[in-house]
């Protein structure tokens, strides 16, 4: 089901002359009410009189996270505190948390891009969903618990952790959509196996599943241990939290952006250059509509590329592939560049191999060493130690062939790699540089 035909499938030139009004708009407001913007443009020797359509976009000076860290707490806000209702805040585990701030009507607007999230990946007013999403100061649980409301769904506000209850839940409240980060939901894939609960024998009929990166082989596994179709949400606190782009069920193939509220555009990380459709950079998002934070060609260090292609779906809404990475999380072993979700996709291709991994990066006498643990199934770990050796030297083996990386691959039993409540922790980098 499609939640706002009118905006969804809107025809482009239309929906680009309301971003160059919006855009318009938004920058003037910044200007007057942002002292941080109001010098970025002086000093860049721009004004809002100079941004007539999105083509002008570029002219305007990028905003990073270091941006945001300086005006901590509210100095990026365009709205005085009156009309503030709601403070979020990113989780601050690279340094100083980014708080943003929300009016009323920013509020509303996410719960609608929310509702067409979750109606994007199969839900209707009909569901009941299980959001396993963290509230608190994370944008998930309760920006996905408005967005089921605004779609009529039932929503089970669960948010994360307490396990073996949630399993209680989805087997006696009969759930029909789940939402939660893809790594917790391999989690209760698994504890509900535990407790002898089939996923086979539960209502579940689509899962939205977002907030950090996964590979396409993970999908797979996800769909076919909880037997749903899964779908992916991508969002950034600072730019609303969940919803600025979702995946159809009817593709699965890209999120759609949703174009009428952000402005995206894909750039080279080390030069700043805009690259074309199709070609693989940073992700920078320039908000709209927002009234309490708005942001300007915001860096999100987030990597993909964007595909114009019209969809088998009917929406217009430009699509941006699946978040390889991010600029800050890509490794570096031995001037090789790898992320994490290069080598997620070559582990989850061998058989026997479970989907829950960490790397270990370390440095000695100056070289780097990568370690990856990965849990193997009860059924191919065998405790013959030449067979567990072979297992480990394969992985090695197709790791070195793909990427140039040697790895030391060490298997771990079953159910002995940490499991996350919200986003996994999939790299234990121990390099100091
Ligand atoms: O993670 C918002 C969110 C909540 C999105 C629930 C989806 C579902 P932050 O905590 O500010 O906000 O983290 C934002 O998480 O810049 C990406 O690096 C990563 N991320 C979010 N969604 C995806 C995704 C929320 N679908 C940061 N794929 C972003 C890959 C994702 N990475």
């Amino acid at each position: 089901m499609i939640y706002d035909i009118e905006y969804e499938t809107m025809p482009r030139e239309a929906l680009e002359s309301i971003q160059a009004r919006r855009l318009q708009a938004t920058v003037s407001r910044v200007y007057a009410t942002v002292p941080f913007y109001r010098n970025k443009f002086d000093e860049a020797g721009i004004g809002p009189g100079d941004i007539n359509s999105v083509s002008d976009l570029p002219r305007l000076p990028f905003t990073t996270k270091q941006d945001l860290r300086d005006n901590y707490p509210y100095g990026m806000f365009a709205v005085p505190m009156d009309n503030v209702v709601r403070i979020h805040a990113s989780s601050g585990t690279t340094g100083k948390p980014t708080v943003v701030g929300y009016t009323n009507r920013d509020i509303n607007s996410w719960a609608e891009l929310m509702a067409r999230s979750l109606a994007a990946g199969g839900a209707t007013r009909g569901d009941i969903v299980h959001n396993a999403y963290g509230y608190g100061l994370f944008t998930g649980g309760l920006g996905a618990h408005y967005g089921a409301e605004k779609l009529g769904a039932s929503v089970i506000p669960v948010s994360g952790g307490n396990t073996k209850r949630q399993v209680v839940i989805m087997r006696d409240f009969g759930p029909t959509v789940l939402t939660c980060t893809p790594s917790y939901s391999l989690h209760l894939a698994e504890a509900a196996e535990d407790m002898g609960v089939s996923f086979r024998d539960l209502n579940f009929k689509c899962g939205i599943f977002g907030a950090e990166p996964w590979s396409e082989n993970m999908r797979r596994e996800i769909e076919e241990k909880l037997n749903l179709t899964a779908v992916d949400i991508y969002g950034l606190s600072e730019v609303i939290g969940p919803g600025v782009a979702v995946e159809c069920h009817e593709a699965q193939a890209g999120l759609h952006i949703a174009e009428d509220h952000f402005i995206a555009e894909i750039i080279d990380p080390a030069t700043g250059e805009i690259l074309p459709h199709g070609e693989t950079g940073e992700l920078v998002l320039t908000s709209i509509t927002k009234e309490a934070f708005p942001v300007i060609r915001y860096r999100t260090r987030d990597i993909t590329s964007l595909n114009p292609e019209p969809c088998v779906c009917g929406r217009t809404m430009i699509r941006m592939n699946k978040i390889s990475g991010r600029t800050d999380d890509m490794l570096i072993i031995r001037g090789v560049n790898v992320f994490p979700s290069q080598i997620e996709s070559v582990l989850m291709e061998i058989e026997g191999v479970e989907p829950h991994y960490q790397m270990e990066i370390d440095r000695k006498d100056n070289l780097d060493t990568l370690t990856i643990r990965v849990e193997v199934s009860q059924s191919a770990f065998s405790d013959e130690v030449k067979e567990l050796q072979r297992f480990e030297d394969r992985i090695a083996n197709e790791i070195k062939e793909l990427f140039g990386i040697s790895a030391i691959v060490k298997l771990a039993e079953p159910k002995t790699i940490a499991r996350s409540e919200g986003k996994a922790a999939r790299v234990i980098d121990r390099r100091e540089i």
